[in-house]
């Protein structure tokens, strides 16, 4: 896409990208090369407003997190396919979506 080819991420960029994200939450997964978060809300209706405003964006971004709501959770694990595991795309998009749960409790 116009955004170029994703690359995983090397040692020295987790080490430099990583601990803000560990800080607010998200976690590697073991097994795969991911990060995952579960956000809970106040109800449904933020949980999915946050879901919608995420959506919006990741479309925008051509980069789209795998999530699974029930009524007020959202889990969500992102990873970059194109380049089988974590890439930068993983990283802005988890900072957007930080902004808008914050927004959202
Ligand atoms: N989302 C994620 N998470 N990883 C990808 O590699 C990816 C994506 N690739 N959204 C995009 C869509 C690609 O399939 C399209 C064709 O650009």
């Amino acid at each position: 896409s116009w955004a170029g080819k994703a690359h995983r991420l090397s040692a020295e960029e987790r080490d430099q990208l990583l601990p803000n994200l560990r800080a607010v939450g998200w976690n590697e997964l073991e097994g795969r090369d991911a990060i995952f978060k579960q956000f809970h809300f106040k109800d449904f209706n933020r949980a999915f407003g946050f879901m919608t405003r995420v959506a919006l964006q990741a479309e925008k971004l051509d980069h789209h997190p795998e999530w699974f709501n029930v009524y007020n959770k959202v889990h969500i694990t992102l990873s970059t396919h194109e380049c089988a595991g974590l890439s930068e795309r993983d990283i802005n998009l988890a900072s957007f979506i930080e902004q808008v749960a914050v927004s959202m409790t």
